[in-house]
């Protein structure tokens, strides 16, 4: 967002490379399969490079070794406090405590979030930075959200898809804004496209008027529309409706191919956000956004009007310089940037986008698209990719769903881990912190904690109905061979077993669990961290990608028995009962 007299900072750095994994896919199950692994082994031998320096080679085999895994593990219920995690969220607290200090950002609020749960929140300075009485503020104190506010457009969108309202995210802003046009000189594939229909011009005249532009909706909502920043001249606070818009477009021109490049556009949204009003039964953008979002989940404290009562919940918002700011009102582009909310609010926000929230307001689909990257930027772009609404960048290999806001007073960053089921927003009065990246860096504490609190989680499976069915001796090709056996707690616990089995594969990888999820169905759990992959001579197995697999039982015989088993993650069928333990000849 830009601030109506300072200056957007891009920020840099907040991704991280994530570590080259060489993935052994085709594979397949090596860890059950170990023979058919060691023939695919041989068959990568043939192709090997010539042989690497001896030293560089160990060394990599060295790091092999080192990595455990599962390197993402899965969220679980966690049983709180854990250790680790509050340690976390004390150098969190730290953190922010000591950033309070930084002249012009008088108040800060914090909140983390995990599942359906509030993990923390810290507010920080005075709720009035020039009154030294002041309170100290809460989760409940207002503060303006600025750019926070594009993501109400994009759930419109969304929700208005979900309806029918609108046929697809992909359709042409023309479809719903007959009047629109700007010029694309940038768009290549049109422009031959052009000459045709110039070509046809005598035939049908006006056939042009039909050609759309590229400017979809799901483009505008990406900042991948190609659209200006804003309209031509015009700033924030520009009081005009969407057809003086439309009338300043039609002379003005794209900055990029649409959906050829990332270019942040406060004029995309707000267009979009009028315009999608105009299909809804209220017609008025901010009266859909009341309706169908705030009041459906409660979000009290958010809006968009800076009334008495909301003026005294809120925040004093200054400019670095230590000046007061004034409560600007955007007018036409109040969409981009208008609305004001609180920690709590946004934090409730962020449970309904990944789905963990008790109400809702988009199916479970919907949400899997929203929290879908769309683009990778180029590298001047201030995020690595962008999202529908998002700016996405990548830390510890997880994708950080961001978005933020910086407006005269105020800076914000509302931001997502969809994967860890984990959030984090921070609002301010002032100036963001310039040197740091507070997100990155409060994420470099909590999400190693949270894997760490998931791998060391006592792992909660389910016993199969009865065992009976499954216990006993199976093959794949009569060359590996596994026994399947019930635990004391009815969970069923899977051994490989056979020649080379025991000399190849260490003794605590050689068992595995059979999680119940459903009739015949087991997913399989490593009960606890393990090798991602282990070096077998001139083979190597990836037991990474057995983590988690489905095994689909074949239905009873007439004894009640499974006759065997696929794994179809791994390309592997018939996985055959046998009457009884084979004996090998060595
Ligand atoms: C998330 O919360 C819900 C509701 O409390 C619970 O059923 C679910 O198991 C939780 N999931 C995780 C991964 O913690
Ligand atoms: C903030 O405090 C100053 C000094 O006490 C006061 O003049 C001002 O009115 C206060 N602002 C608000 C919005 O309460
Ligand atoms: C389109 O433009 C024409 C002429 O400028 C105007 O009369 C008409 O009302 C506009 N239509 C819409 C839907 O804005
Ligand atoms: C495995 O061995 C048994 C007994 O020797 C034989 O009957 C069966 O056909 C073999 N199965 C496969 C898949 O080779
Ligand atoms: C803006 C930003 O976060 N850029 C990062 C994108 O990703 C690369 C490497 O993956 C980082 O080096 C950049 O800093």
């Amino acid at each position: 967002m830009d601030g109506l007299t300072t200056q957007t900072s891009t920020k840099g750095g907040l991704g991280r490379r994530s570590q080259i994994e060489v993935t052994w896919s085709h594979l397949g199950l090596v860890f059950f399969f170990l023979l058919s692994v060691a023939m695919t082994g041989c068959f990568i031998w043939q192709y090997k490079l010539p042989k690497q320096e001896q030293s560089s080679t160990l060394q990599e085999k060295d790091s092999e070794v080192v990595q455990m895994c599962p390197r993402y593990p899965e969220p679980v219920p966690l049983d709180h406090p854990i250790p680790v995690l509050k340690e976390a969220l004390e150098k969190v607290d730290k953190l922010l405590r000591h950033k309070i200090q930084t002249p012009g950002l008088p108040t800060m609020s914090a909140i983390v979030t995990y599942n359906d749960t509030v993990l923390w929140t810290g507010n920080f300075g005075k709720k009035n930075g020039s009154d030294p009485f002041s309170a100290t503020p809460n989760e409940y104190t207002i503060y303006r959200i600025a750019s926070i506010s594009k993501i109400f457009p994009a759930l419109m969108l969304y929700k208005l898809w979900e309806e029918g309202e609108i046929a697809s995210l992909d359709d042409p802003l023309e479809r719903y804004l007959s009047n629109f046009s700007i010029k694309n000189p940038l768009g290549r594939g049109r422009s031959s496209e052009q000459k045709f229909m110039d070509g046809l011009a005598f035939l049908q005249k006006g056939a042009q008027l039909a050609k759309p532009s590229g400017v979809t909706l799901r483009r505008m909502a990406s900042h991948l529309s190609g659209l200006p920043r804003r309209l031509r001249s015009t700033n924030l606070l520009w009081k005009g409706n969407t057809e003086q818009a439309v009338d300043l477009l039609r002379d003005d021109v794209l900055v990029a191919d649409p959906g050829t490049r990332c270019h942040y556009s406060n004029l995309a949204f707000s267009l979009l956000a009028h315009v999608l009003a105009e299909q809804t039964s209220e017609g008025d953008y901010q009266r859909w956004v009341a309706d169908n979002i705030l009041d459906r989940l409660g979000m009290e404290d958010t809006g968009f009007d800076i009334t008495p009562p909301i003026l005294a919940q809120m925040a004093v918002g200054y400019y670095g310089s230590g000046q007061l700011a004034p409560l600007y009102d955007l007018g036409w582009y109040r969409p981009s940037g208008q609305m004001y909310s609180t920690a709590a609010d946004m934090a409730k926000l962020a449970m309904v986008l990944m789905g963990t929230y008790h109400r809702r307001i988009l199916d479970p689909d919907t949400l899997k698209t929203m929290l879908t990257p769309m683009f990778k930027c180029s590298i001047d772009y201030f995020a690595n990719k962008t999202g529908t609404p998002w700016e996405v960048n990548e830390l510890h290999g997880y994708d950080i769903i961001q978005k933020d806001g910086d407006l005269d007073g105020y800076s914000a960053t509302f931001s997502m881990v969809p994967k860890l089921l984990l959030s984090f927003t921070v609002l301010m009065s002032g100036r963001r912190p310039q040197e740091e990246d507070i997100v990155s860096e409060t994420y470099n504490y909590i999400i190693p904690a949270l894997e760490k609190a998931f791998r060391d989680s006592e792992k909660r499976l389910s016993p199969a109905p009865n065992p009976n069915p499954y216990v006993g001796y199976y093959t794949y090709a009569n060359l590996t061979f596994y026994e399947i056996k019930a635990l004391p707690n009815g969970v069923l616990s899977m051994q490989q077993f056979g020649p080379h089995v025991e000399e190849l594969i260490p003794e605590s990888y050689r068992t595995i669990l059979l999680h119940y999820l459903e009739d015949r169905i087991f997913q399989v759990v490593f009960e606890k961290e393990f090798p991602c992959s282990l070096n077998l001579g001139s083979a190597s197995v990836s037991l990474e990608t057995q983590d988690g697999q489905l095994f689909n039982f074949s239905p009873f015989d007439p004894h009640g028995l499974s006759t065997g088993f696929d794994a179809p993650g791994l390309n592997t069928y018939n996985v055959v009962r046998i009457p009884r333990k084979p004996v090998f000849y060595h």
